[in-house]
Protein backbone atom coordinates (compact mmCIF):
# COMPACT_ATOMS: atom_id res chain seq x y z
CA UNK A 1 0.00 0.00 0.00
CA UNK A 2 1.00 3.60 -0.96
CA UNK A 3 1.52 5.61 2.10
CA UNK A 4 1.21 8.75 0.25
CA UNK A 5 0.83 9.95 -3.19
CA UNK A 6 2.22 13.24 -4.82
CA UNK A 7 -0.21 14.29 -7.98
CA UNK A 8 1.34 17.14 -10.52
CA UNK A 9 -0.96 19.02 -12.89
CA UNK A 10 0.14 20.62 -16.12
CA UNK A 11 -2.21 23.98 -16.28
CA UNK A 12 -2.61 26.27 -18.91
CA UNK A 13 -3.58 29.75 -17.97
CA UNK A 14 -4.13 32.14 -20.39
CA UNK A 15 -2.28 35.91 -19.34
CA UNK A 16 -4.25 38.80 -19.62
CA UNK A 17 -1.54 40.15 -21.51
CA UNK A 18 1.43 39.00 -23.36
CA UNK A 19 4.79 38.35 -21.22
CA UNK A 20 7.90 38.97 -23.60
CA UNK A 21 11.21 39.21 -21.96
CA UNK A 22 14.75 39.14 -23.63
CA UNK A 23 14.17 35.38 -23.46
CA UNK A 24 10.87 34.94 -25.69
CA UNK A 25 6.82 35.35 -25.45
CA UNK A 26 4.25 33.79 -23.00
CA UNK A 27 0.63 34.21 -23.86
CA UNK A 28 -0.28 31.27 -21.95
CA UNK A 29 1.66 30.40 -18.39
CA UNK A 30 2.50 26.97 -18.97
CA UNK A 31 2.73 25.79 -15.44
CA UNK A 32 3.56 22.95 -12.92
CA UNK A 33 1.26 22.72 -9.60
CA UNK A 34 1.25 19.47 -7.70
CA UNK A 35 -0.36 18.11 -4.39
CA UNK A 36 1.02 16.12 -1.75
CA UNK A 37 -1.52 13.64 0.04
CA UNK A 38 -0.69 11.68 3.40
CA UNK A 39 -1.69 8.47 4.08
CA UNK A 40 -4.24 10.14 6.84
CA UNK A 41 -5.51 12.47 3.72
CA UNK A 42 -3.96 15.63 4.80
CA UNK A 43 -2.61 17.46 1.71
CA UNK A 44 -0.56 20.27 0.46
CA UNK A 45 -0.03 22.03 -2.32
CA UNK A 46 3.24 23.68 -4.18
CA UNK A 47 3.80 25.52 -7.44
CA UNK A 48 7.28 25.09 -9.76
CA UNK A 49 8.69 28.00 -11.82
CA UNK A 50 9.67 25.24 -14.33
CA UNK A 51 9.20 26.29 -18.17
CA UNK A 52 8.40 24.34 -21.08
CA UNK A 53 11.89 24.70 -22.41
CA UNK A 54 15.14 25.16 -20.11
CA UNK A 55 15.05 28.86 -20.82
CA UNK A 56 15.42 30.72 -17.12
CA UNK A 57 16.82 27.74 -15.90
CA UNK A 58 18.37 24.73 -16.45
CA UNK A 59 15.73 22.51 -15.54
CA UNK A 60 12.67 22.70 -17.19
CA UNK A 61 8.96 20.77 -17.23
CA UNK A 62 9.65 17.95 -18.53
CA UNK A 63 13.16 17.22 -16.47
CA UNK A 64 10.91 18.55 -13.29
CA UNK A 65 8.90 15.28 -14.08
CA UNK A 66 11.50 12.87 -14.69
CA UNK A 67 13.43 14.00 -11.56
CA UNK A 68 10.41 13.89 -9.20
CA UNK A 69 9.30 10.81 -10.51
CA UNK A 70 12.69 8.75 -10.61
CA UNK A 71 15.08 10.33 -7.85
CA UNK A 72 12.82 12.09 -5.33
CA UNK A 73 9.55 10.26 -4.82
CA UNK A 74 11.92 7.47 -4.41
CA UNK A 75 14.03 8.38 -1.77
CA UNK A 76 10.04 9.01 0.47
CA UNK A 77 9.59 5.52 0.66
CA UNK A 78 8.81 4.15 3.79
CA UNK A 79 9.02 7.64 5.50
CA UNK A 80 6.25 7.94 7.82
CA UNK A 81 4.40 11.59 8.94
CA UNK A 82 6.25 13.38 6.60
CA UNK A 83 8.12 16.68 7.50
CA UNK A 84 9.86 19.56 5.43
CA UNK A 85 12.90 18.26 7.13
CA UNK A 86 12.86 14.82 6.74
CA UNK A 87 12.39 15.32 3.10
CA UNK A 88 15.45 17.82 2.45
CA UNK A 89 17.27 14.67 4.63
CA UNK A 90 15.97 12.53 2.05
CA UNK A 91 17.16 14.42 -0.60
CA UNK A 92 20.71 15.61 0.29
CA UNK A 93 22.60 12.89 -1.92
CA UNK A 94 21.38 13.99 -4.97
CA UNK A 95 23.07 17.42 -6.08
CA UNK A 96 21.17 20.25 -7.57
CA UNK A 97 17.82 19.95 -9.25
CA UNK A 98 16.60 22.49 -6.89
CA UNK A 99 13.05 23.21 -9.44
CA UNK A 100 11.91 19.19 -8.52
CA UNK A 101 13.23 19.20 -5.29
CA UNK A 102 11.31 22.98 -3.89
CA UNK A 103 7.84 21.53 -6.07
CA UNK A 104 8.17 18.37 -3.57
CA UNK A 105 9.89 19.89 -0.63
CA UNK A 106 6.83 23.05 -0.95
CA UNK A 107 3.98 20.31 -1.07
CA UNK A 108 5.21 18.60 1.90
CA UNK A 109 5.57 21.42 3.57
CA UNK A 110 2.27 22.66 3.34
CA UNK A 111 0.35 19.35 3.76
CA UNK A 112 2.55 19.02 7.04
CA UNK A 113 0.92 23.12 7.97
CA UNK A 114 -2.19 22.48 7.42
CA UNK A 115 -2.23 19.35 9.48
CA UNK A 116 -0.89 21.82 12.29
CA UNK A 117 -2.89 24.25 12.00
CA UNK A 118 0.34 26.86 11.55
CA UNK A 119 0.51 29.58 8.57
CA UNK A 120 3.63 29.67 6.42
CA UNK A 121 4.29 33.10 7.57
CA UNK A 122 4.21 31.78 11.15
CA UNK A 123 6.46 28.91 10.16
CA UNK A 124 9.16 31.04 8.88
CA UNK A 125 9.13 33.94 11.14
CA UNK A 126 7.45 36.40 9.23
CA UNK A 127 5.95 39.64 10.57
CA UNK A 128 1.90 40.08 9.91
CA UNK A 129 3.05 42.67 7.36
CA UNK A 130 1.17 44.36 4.55
CA UNK A 131 4.03 43.90 1.27
CA UNK A 132 4.76 46.79 -0.95
CA UNK A 133 4.76 44.94 -4.00
CA UNK A 134 5.49 46.11 -7.98
CA UNK A 135 5.06 45.42 -11.63
CA UNK A 136 6.97 43.72 -14.01
CA UNK A 137 6.46 45.24 -17.04
CA UNK A 138 7.22 43.27 -20.59
CA UNK A 139 8.36 44.10 -23.78
CA UNK A 140 5.59 45.67 -25.97
CA UNK A 141 5.97 46.56 -29.42
CA UNK A 142 6.52 50.40 -29.16
CA UNK A 143 7.31 52.86 -26.42
CA UNK A 144 3.75 54.83 -26.79
CA UNK A 145 2.61 50.86 -25.85
CA UNK A 146 5.25 50.60 -22.86
CA UNK A 147 4.21 54.23 -21.35
CA UNK A 148 0.54 53.45 -21.74
CA UNK A 149 0.95 50.12 -19.73
CA UNK A 150 2.87 51.71 -17.32
CA UNK A 151 0.22 54.08 -16.76
CA UNK A 152 -2.46 51.80 -16.66
CA UNK A 153 -0.70 49.76 -14.01
CA UNK A 154 0.45 53.56 -11.69
CA UNK A 155 -3.53 53.99 -11.78
CA UNK A 156 -4.02 50.27 -10.96
CA UNK A 157 -2.11 51.37 -7.51
CA UNK A 158 1.46 50.31 -7.99
CA UNK A 159 4.27 51.56 -6.67
CA UNK A 160 7.56 50.25 -8.02
CA UNK A 161 7.85 49.16 -11.67
CA UNK A 162 10.15 46.78 -13.17
CA UNK A 163 11.35 46.86 -16.97
CA UNK A 164 12.59 44.27 -19.06
CA UNK A 165 15.11 45.24 -21.08
CA UNK A 166 17.13 43.88 -24.04
CA UNK A 167 19.89 45.01 -26.62
CA UNK A 168 17.91 47.70 -28.98
CA UNK A 169 15.27 47.80 -25.84
CA UNK A 170 16.93 49.19 -23.15
CA UNK A 171 17.90 52.97 -22.80
CA UNK A 172 14.78 54.51 -25.18
CA UNK A 173 12.60 52.89 -22.83
CA UNK A 174 13.99 53.72 -19.66
CA UNK A 175 14.40 57.13 -20.44
CA UNK A 176 10.62 57.20 -22.05
CA UNK A 177 9.45 56.18 -18.44
CA UNK A 178 11.19 58.64 -16.37
CA UNK A 179 10.07 61.44 -18.46
CA UNK A 180 6.33 60.55 -18.64
CA UNK A 181 6.18 60.08 -14.52
CA UNK A 182 9.23 61.63 -13.64
CA UNK A 183 12.13 60.62 -11.62
CA UNK A 184 10.87 59.70 -8.14
CA UNK A 185 8.94 56.73 -9.44
CA UNK A 186 10.70 53.19 -8.24
CA UNK A 187 12.10 51.50 -11.58
CA UNK A 188 14.16 48.90 -11.89
CA UNK A 189 15.61 46.82 -15.17
CA UNK A 190 16.16 43.25 -15.71
CA UNK A 191 18.41 41.82 -18.66
CA UNK A 192 17.50 38.09 -17.80
CA UNK A 193 21.19 37.57 -18.94
CA UNK A 194 20.64 39.21 -22.17
CA UNK A 195 24.21 41.14 -22.33
CA UNK A 196 28.18 40.36 -22.88
CA UNK A 197 30.53 42.41 -20.28
CA UNK A 198 32.40 44.08 -23.67
CA UNK A 199 28.36 46.06 -23.05
CA UNK A 200 29.71 47.80 -20.02
CA UNK A 201 29.52 50.84 -21.33
CA UNK A 202 26.14 51.04 -22.74
CA UNK A 203 24.95 49.60 -19.24
CA UNK A 204 27.19 52.71 -17.71
CA UNK A 205 24.67 55.07 -18.96
CA UNK A 206 21.82 53.46 -17.27
CA UNK A 207 23.20 54.87 -14.19
CA UNK A 208 21.80 58.37 -15.83
CA UNK A 209 18.32 57.21 -14.63
CA UNK A 210 18.69 56.69 -10.87
CA UNK A 211 17.59 53.06 -10.93
CA UNK A 212 17.12 51.19 -8.07
CA UNK A 213 18.71 48.07 -9.27
CA UNK A 214 20.06 46.66 -12.93
CA UNK A 215 18.89 42.97 -12.82
CA UNK A 216 20.89 40.05 -14.14
CA UNK A 217 22.54 41.47 -17.04
CA UNK A 218 25.06 38.74 -17.92
CA UNK A 219 24.94 35.08 -18.18
CA UNK A 220 24.55 33.36 -15.04
CA UNK A 221 27.30 32.11 -14.66
CA UNK A 222 29.84 35.12 -15.33
CA UNK A 223 29.59 35.79 -11.84
CA UNK A 224 32.76 38.18 -11.74
CA UNK A 225 32.13 40.07 -14.70
CA UNK A 226 28.99 41.10 -12.29
CA UNK A 227 31.59 41.86 -9.41
CA UNK A 228 33.18 43.93 -11.77
CA UNK A 229 30.50 46.26 -12.28
CA UNK A 230 28.79 46.11 -9.15
CA UNK A 231 32.45 47.43 -8.02
CA UNK A 232 32.25 50.79 -10.24
CA UNK A 233 29.47 51.72 -7.52
CA UNK A 234 27.10 52.65 -10.23
CA UNK A 235 23.24 51.07 -10.61
CA UNK A 236 23.14 48.32 -7.50
CA UNK A 237 23.73 45.17 -9.40
CA UNK A 238 21.27 42.36 -8.80
CA UNK A 239 21.11 38.96 -9.01
CA UNK A 240 18.58 36.42 -10.40
CA UNK A 241 19.07 33.52 -12.30
CA UNK A 242 23.01 32.85 -10.95
CA UNK A 243 21.47 31.93 -7.73
CA UNK A 244 19.90 28.62 -8.18
CA UNK A 245 20.84 27.68 -3.99
CA UNK A 246 22.31 28.94 -0.60
CA UNK A 247 25.73 28.62 -2.01
CA UNK A 248 25.61 30.62 -5.23
CA UNK A 249 24.46 33.34 -2.87
CA UNK A 250 27.35 33.17 -0.52
CA UNK A 251 30.07 32.95 -3.15
CA UNK A 252 27.94 35.73 -4.79
CA UNK A 253 28.26 37.62 -1.87
CA UNK A 254 31.90 36.91 -0.89
CA UNK A 255 32.62 38.30 -5.03
CA UNK A 256 31.11 40.96 -4.41
CA UNK A 257 28.82 40.21 -7.33
CA UNK A 258 25.52 41.11 -5.89
CA UNK A 259 24.08 44.29 -4.44
CA UNK A 260 20.98 43.05 -4.25
CA UNK A 261 19.86 39.28 -4.40
CA UNK A 262 16.39 38.19 -6.18
CA UNK A 263 15.01 35.47 -4.24
CA UNK A 264 12.40 32.67 -6.36
CA UNK A 265 11.35 30.37 -3.98
CA UNK A 266 10.95 27.62 -6.68
CA UNK A 267 14.65 28.14 -8.58
CA UNK A 268 16.79 27.92 -5.09
CA UNK A 269 14.97 24.72 -3.95
CA UNK A 270 11.70 26.10 -1.51
CA UNK A 271 10.81 28.30 1.26
CA UNK A 272 13.95 26.46 3.95
CA UNK A 273 16.79 27.48 1.46
CA UNK A 274 15.03 30.67 1.02
CA UNK A 275 14.63 31.93 4.00
CA UNK A 276 18.34 30.51 4.54
CA UNK A 277 19.49 33.31 1.39
CA UNK A 278 17.38 35.78 3.00
CA UNK A 279 19.40 34.90 6.66
CA UNK A 280 22.76 35.41 4.70
CA UNK A 281 21.77 38.82 2.54
CA UNK A 282 20.29 39.96 6.08
CA UNK A 283 24.24 39.26 7.64
CA UNK A 284 25.64 40.54 4.81
CA UNK A 285 23.63 43.73 4.63
CA UNK A 286 22.44 42.56 1.05
CA UNK A 287 19.34 43.48 0.43
CA UNK A 288 16.63 41.08 -0.70
CA UNK A 289 12.99 41.02 -2.73
CA UNK A 290 10.81 38.05 -3.47
CA UNK A 291 11.24 37.40 -7.32
CA UNK A 292 8.08 36.10 -9.69
CA UNK A 293 7.50 34.13 -12.11
CA UNK A 294 3.70 34.96 -13.24
CA UNK A 295 2.27 32.77 -10.49
CA UNK A 296 -1.10 31.43 -9.95
CA UNK A 297 -2.51 31.90 -6.28
CA UNK A 298 -0.53 28.87 -4.71
CA UNK A 299 2.66 29.97 -5.38
CA UNK A 300 1.89 34.09 -4.94
CA UNK A 301 0.17 32.86 -1.35
CA UNK A 302 3.69 31.66 -0.65
CA UNK A 303 5.84 34.24 -1.87
CA UNK A 304 4.23 36.67 -0.15
CA UNK A 305 4.65 34.95 3.44
CA UNK A 306 8.18 34.83 2.31
CA UNK A 307 8.26 37.77 1.78
CA UNK A 308 7.43 39.03 5.46
CA UNK A 309 10.55 38.34 6.40
CA UNK A 310 12.74 41.53 7.45
CA UNK A 311 15.56 41.31 5.01
CA UNK A 312 12.77 41.79 2.26
CA UNK A 313 13.16 45.67 2.32
CA UNK A 314 12.45 45.92 -1.38
CA UNK A 315 9.27 45.35 -3.45
CA UNK A 316 8.74 42.28 -4.74
CA UNK A 317 7.70 40.97 -8.11
CA UNK A 318 4.11 39.61 -6.44
CA UNK A 319 0.94 41.53 -8.29
CA UNK A 320 -2.03 41.42 -7.79
CA UNK A 321 -4.03 38.07 -9.30
CA UNK A 322 -5.45 40.73 -12.30
CA UNK A 323 -1.91 41.66 -13.57
CA UNK A 324 -1.53 38.20 -14.76
CA UNK A 325 -5.18 35.95 -14.58
CA UNK A 326 -8.80 36.57 -15.34
CA UNK A 327 -9.19 33.66 -14.01
CA UNK A 328 -7.36 32.11 -10.97
CA UNK A 329 -7.39 28.40 -9.41
CA UNK A 330 -7.80 30.40 -5.55
CA UNK A 331 -9.19 33.40 -4.27
CA UNK A 332 -7.72 36.77 -6.05
CA UNK A 333 -5.41 39.25 -4.62
CA UNK A 334 -5.80 42.72 -4.61
CA UNK A 335 -3.66 45.81 -3.98
CA UNK A 336 -4.84 47.75 -1.10
CA UNK A 337 -4.81 51.14 -0.97
CA UNK A 338 -0.85 52.17 -0.34
CA UNK A 339 0.46 49.59 -3.09
CA UNK A 340 0.61 45.93 -0.80
CA UNK A 341 -0.95 42.81 -0.54
CA UNK A 342 -1.53 40.41 2.26
CA UNK A 343 0.25 37.49 2.91
CA UNK A 344 -2.84 34.63 3.67
CA UNK A 345 -2.84 33.67 7.29
CA UNK A 346 -4.57 30.36 7.23
CA UNK A 347 -2.99 26.89 7.60
CA UNK A 348 -0.31 26.66 4.76
CA UNK A 349 0.38 28.58 2.20
CA UNK A 350 -3.70 29.62 3.14
CA UNK A 351 -4.58 29.05 -0.47
CA UNK A 352 -7.73 27.14 -0.98
CA UNK A 353 -7.63 25.63 -3.62
CA UNK A 354 -10.49 25.70 -6.51
CA UNK A 355 -10.19 21.95 -7.87
CA UNK A 356 -12.76 22.39 -10.57
CA UNK A 357 -10.53 25.26 -11.70
CA UNK A 358 -7.38 22.92 -11.76
CA UNK A 359 -9.31 20.51 -13.61
CA UNK A 360 -10.48 23.24 -16.27
CA UNK A 361 -7.13 24.51 -16.78
CA UNK A 362 -5.22 21.35 -16.70
CA UNK A 363 -3.64 19.78 -20.34
CA UNK A 364 -1.72 16.68 -18.40
CA UNK A 365 -1.35 15.15 -15.26
CA UNK A 366 0.59 12.66 -13.11
CA UNK A 367 -0.10 10.95 -10.51
CA UNK A 368 2.84 9.30 -8.40
CA UNK A 369 2.27 6.68 -5.47
CA UNK A 370 4.42 6.98 -2.82
CA UNK A 371 5.54 4.00 -0.78
O1 LIG B 1 5.24 39.37 -11.63
O2 LIG B 1 5.59 37.24 -11.55
C1 LIG B 1 5.80 38.36 -12.02
C2 LIG B 1 6.81 38.49 -13.13
C3 LIG B 1 8.16 38.84 -12.62
O3 LIG B 1 9.62 39.51 -14.35
C4 LIG B 1 9.19 38.59 -13.68
N1 LIG B 1 9.56 37.33 -13.85
O4 LIG B 1 12.76 37.11 -15.24
O5 LIG B 1 12.11 37.36 -13.22
C5 LIG B 1 11.87 37.12 -14.40
C6 LIG B 1 10.46 36.89 -14.87
C7 LIG B 1 10.14 35.46 -15.22
C8 LIG B 1 8.84 35.12 -15.57
C9 LIG B 1 11.09 34.48 -15.20
C10 LIG B 1 8.50 33.81 -15.93
C11 LIG B 1 10.76 33.16 -15.52
C12 LIG B 1 9.45 32.83 -15.90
Amino acid sequence: MPHATFEVFRLAMPLVRPFRTSKGEETVRDVLVARWTDADGSSGWAESAADAEPTYFPEYIDSVLLTVERVLLPRLAGERSLTVGRTRAAFADAPGNPLAKGLVETAVLDAQLRRADMSLVDFLGGARRPITVGVSVGIPDSIDTLVSWVAGYLSDGYRRVKLKIAPGWDLAPVRAVREAFGDDLPLQVDANQAYSPADVPLLRRLDDFGLLLLEQPFARHELLAHASLAAGHGTPVCLDESILSLDDAMTAIRLGAADVINIKPSRVGGYLTSRQIHDVCLANGVPVFCGGTLETAIGRAANLALATLPGFTLPGDISATSRYYAADIGASFELDDDGCLIAPTGPGCGVEVDEAAIEAFAVDRHTFPVG
